[in-house]
């Protein structure tokens, strides 16, 4: 993440979130009002550790719209807009192109692959595709190629047992992860250390990176506690914590956030 202002293209929690896509879960009722409001706590996180949010066109009728990772990963050079593995959610990234049109140049996913943002882990130059449900050998190959001439390396990493790759790693810092184990192999990652979530929270794998604050869910206080251990500054959000939660939702879903170069 580089110094400058920091946007977070955000999206509001529509109505129909509760007949969202569900793949490990069982539905459960979902209060919308209650996933608004922390929401809103999570916009009001990112705005404290100086993000600029805006939200893109609200869709009501596209029950996972908030997950805005999954529709697109930016970098300095280019946008990626992903074609999400989930059939349903393939027109959520229409809204989403046209707000990143105005920060960079876009590249397309194309038939037959699949990739969804939130199987892209960015560290530094280093890219991290998780195969997963969602996403498959087409999609990775067609990223690696988007990002041709940037300096980037691609690397695929199978999943397993979890929605996404981020839904088991996330980076702490450019030299340390947040890893379960469980669910991918630590060893993919070409030597990077890791650190393990509590196993009673599994989904503080998936940690918020801003500058050089860490955001972990509230729920997850032995995970924190190791973390900071680990010398890292960490704030906390409620952000996906019950409702959210609920909808297969992480804390990196919910936002797209880089810098105006
Ligand atoms: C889905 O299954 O697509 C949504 N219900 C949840 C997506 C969460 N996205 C993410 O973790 N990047």
């Amino acid at each position: 993440m580089h110094a400058g202002l920091l946007i977070a293209l955000t999206r509001a929690v529509p109505p129909s979130i509760v007949d969202c896509e569900l793949t490990h879960l069982a539905r459960m009722p979902i209060d919308v009002a209650v996933a608004r409001a922390q929401h809103d706590h999570y916009e009001r996180t990112l705005r404290a550790l100086g993000c600029r949010v805006e939200r893109v066109l609200e869709t009501p009728d596209l029950p996972d719209s908030v997950f805005i990772e999954d529709t697109a990963v930016v970098f300095d050079e280019v946008a990626i807009i992903t074609r999400p593995g989930a059939i349903s959610r393939r027109a959520e990234t229409t809204a989403v192109a046209e707000a990143l049109s105005r920060y960079r140049p876009l590249r397309y996913i194309e038939p037959p692959a699949t990739i969804d943002g939130g199987d892209v882990l960015v560290i530094d130059k280093r890219v991290f595709v998780g195969l997963s449900t969602r996403t498959n050998h087409e999609g990775l190959r067609q990223f690696r190629a988007a990002l041709t001439g940037y300096g980037y390396t691609v690397t695929g990493v199978p999943v397993d047992g979890c929605l996404h790759l981020k839904s088991a790693v996330t980076a702490v810092s450019d030299d340390v992860l947040i890893l379960d184990s469980r669910s991918v192999d630590p060893r993919q990652f070409g030597g990077l250390l890791w650190i393990e979530p509590a196993d009673e929270e599994r989904h503080a794998a998936n940690v918020l990176r801003i500058g050089a604050t860490i955001v972990c869910p509230d729920d997850a206080p032995i995970t924190r506690r190791r973390l900071e251990d680990a010398g890292l500054s960490v704030t906390t959000t409620t952000a996906a914590a019950s409702e959210l939660r609920k909808a297969e939702g992480a804390l990196t879903c919910c936002s797209l956030i880089f810098s105006v170069l």
